[in-house]
């Protein structure tokens, strides 16, 4: 009896989510210039509140009315896009709720901006699909080819920090790719392991003497390869930081400083809390050299670094530009309190004493600074900028900040496509908006969602010449996703798409065929937003 009740609940409650799926797919199909009335949105939220509570969707009953408090005192009427955006909390619960049980039962990990790419080179399908499982629960990026060709290619554009390869591979064995990539990994120290089922000594030399760090034979010992590969990614971090911090100072290096002020944008753009810039130079340096010998300019320069690094808060970052230049990055911090740090540096600094023989002196340091706190300006322009006034600080006496902050200009920017084709609303608008709070620098991102294979392929959106990242759903009914997916790769723009398959989780064959059409990655489904929304900034970022 009370099993029956239940049942029919959740038919209803399906009926519940089939029907906002109906209403979201219509708006989602209105011409752009239709304005949707405002009062269909708020009927259609009205209605969720009512049904949902009766049908015990406790989530659904909050969301619904916290959008409807939102929408007192409007009276305009909306674009399709507004809807969608003001409607995500509803399409994450829906999603959430049809997977709950999948989503329940995937690891939860991490996955954070920086996590380790790993790099993973196998035929055998089934392989790769466990490796790429088991990795990436524990929080590394993994992405996988089973084409050496395409493999040695996505290599040099994803530039991993371990690589995994197989030995027996079609049209090129793995020692033939060791040697291709021989001169990049010297000079990157990129862990390599070799994997094989035949693992005679031979073979064993023959791997090492091409560059193989390590070996393992198949079946895999998975526990023991998962903390290998964790060891020589400590050892990769390790070299990698080792590689970015300067000698002299001890502090990061300018290599470093592009790196940070990618990274920093790129969280600018998600929360939008803007972070200072500021290029900071020793006043008179040369004079100090002259007078006092080389080697106390070298100590300067040291004590200096120190000083700034002890006195500025943790998340604070400082680097060697050059010479006796220096960069100091303060993340969410506005123009008026970085102003500010900067003079309680400079008056700090100004007071300490410095001993050559028996000579006392002090030194002092001038700041050009620069806010970002505006979309519209890139990072190149923002040292720019910084430096100006830098030069400006100089020209009014020294041991001062200057900031000349200037509007921004118009920026021309590349243009990169981005589609998804799924036939779902939900996993459409999902993607949407992940895609959307993406940002990448020096790129127009034009995203565009489409509900088969066939409207995405007679758009003009997807004929244009420029760059394309497509997200794809592998199974859909009008067009199969792997359909598509093989028109593309046989098109004349082949080389312009990077394509991404959403394929189930236990369908071996369509990662299988995804991945042998030229799939450049595969994520399965139901998949975790924000691992995804990583993932795809990973991929983007290769794109530039
Ligand atoms: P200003 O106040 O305008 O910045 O004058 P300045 O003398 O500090 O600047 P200038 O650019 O004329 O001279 C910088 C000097 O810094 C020249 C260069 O020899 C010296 N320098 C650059 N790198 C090092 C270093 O690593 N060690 C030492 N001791 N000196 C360095
Ligand atoms: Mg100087």
């Amino acid at each position: 009896m009370i099993e029956e009740e239940i049942m029919d609940l959740q038919k209803y409650r399906n009926h519940l989510i089939q029907n906002i799926k109906n209403k979201l797919s219509e708006w989602a199909r209105s011409e752009e210039t239709e304005l949707i009335p405002f009062k269909e949105v708020y009927r259609f939220l009205h209605s969720i509140k009512g049904t949902s509570g009766t049908l015990q969707l406790v989530g659904l009953v909050e969301i619904s009315a916290e959008l409807l408090s939102k929408l007192e005192g409007r009276v305009e009427n909306w674009d399709k896009f507004e809807v969608k955006n003001f409607l995500y909390p509803l399409i994450e619960f829906i999603y959430k709720h049809e997977n709950s049980n999948e989503l329940a039962n995937l690891n939860e990990t991490v996955l954070y901006s920086n996590a380790p790419v790993i790099h993973i080179i196998d035929d055998d399908v089934s392989m790769l699909i466990l490796l790429k499982d088991v990795l990436e629960g524990e929080g590394w990026i993994v992405i996988t080819n089973t084409n050496p060709e395409k493999a040695v290619k996505q290599y040099f554009e994803m530039k991993p920090d371990c690589l995994i390869i197989d030995i027996h591979l079609p049209q090129k064995d793995g020692f033939q790719i060791l040697e291709e990539i021989y001169e990049h990994n010297k000079k990157h120290f990129i862990p390599t392991i070799m994997i094989s089922i035949k693992s005679s000594k031979e073979t064993r030399m023959k791997a090492y003497q091409k560059g193989a760090d390590d070996f393992f034979k198949k079946p895999i010992d998975l526990e023991e390869f998962v903390a290998k590969i964790n060891r020589h990614l400590q050892r990769k971090k390790l070299f990698d930081e080792s590689v970015l911090i300067d000698e002299l100072t001890q502090v990061y290096n300018r290599k470093y400083l592009l790196e940070s002020l990618n990274r920093f944008y790129q969280d600018f753009k998600r929360t939008k809390q803007p972070f200072s810039i500021s290029i900071v130079d020793i006043d008179f340096f040369k004079k100090i050299n002259d007078t006092y010998g080389h080697l106390m300019g070298d100590q300067v320069l040291r004590d200096f670094a120190q000083y700034i690094k002890k006195n500025v808060r943790n998340l604070d970052m400082i680097f060697r530009y050059g010479g006796e230049e220096f960069v100091i990055i303060f993340p969410k911090t506005n123009n008026v309190d970085a102003k500010k740090r900067l003079n309680e540096l400079i008056r700090g600094f100004s007071q300490i004493e410095f001993t050559h023989n028996d000579n006392n002196f002090t030194v002092t340091f001038s700041a050009g600074l620069f806010t970002v706190d505006d979309m519209g300006i890139e990072i190149s322009e923002a040292l720019k900028e910084a430096d100006s006034s830098l030069y400006e600080a100089k020209r009014l006496g020294r041991a001062r900040v200057e900031c000349l902050q200037m509007t921004s200009n118009t920026y021309k920017n590349n243009v990169l496509n981005i589609s998804v084709i799924d036939d779902d609303i939900i996993i459409r608008s999902l993607l949407a908006q992940v895609l959307d709070s993406i940002s990448i620098e020096n790129f127009e991102l034009n995203i565009k969602t489409f509900e088969n294979g066939p409207s995405f392929l007679n758009s003009a959106h997807a004929k244009e010449e420029v760059n394309h990242f497509l997200i794809l759903d592998g199974i859909m009914p009008e067009m199969d996703g792997l359909e598509v997916l093989q028109n593309i790769k046989q098109g004349k723009s082949v080389n312009k798409y990077k394509v991404l398959m959403l394929t189930g989780r236990n369908s071996k064959y369509e990662i299988e065929r995804a991945l042998r059409l030229g799939a450049d990655d595969y994520v399965t489904k139901p998949f975790n937003v924000n691992e995804l929304r990583v993932r795809v900034e990973r991929i983007l970022n290769t794109l530039k």
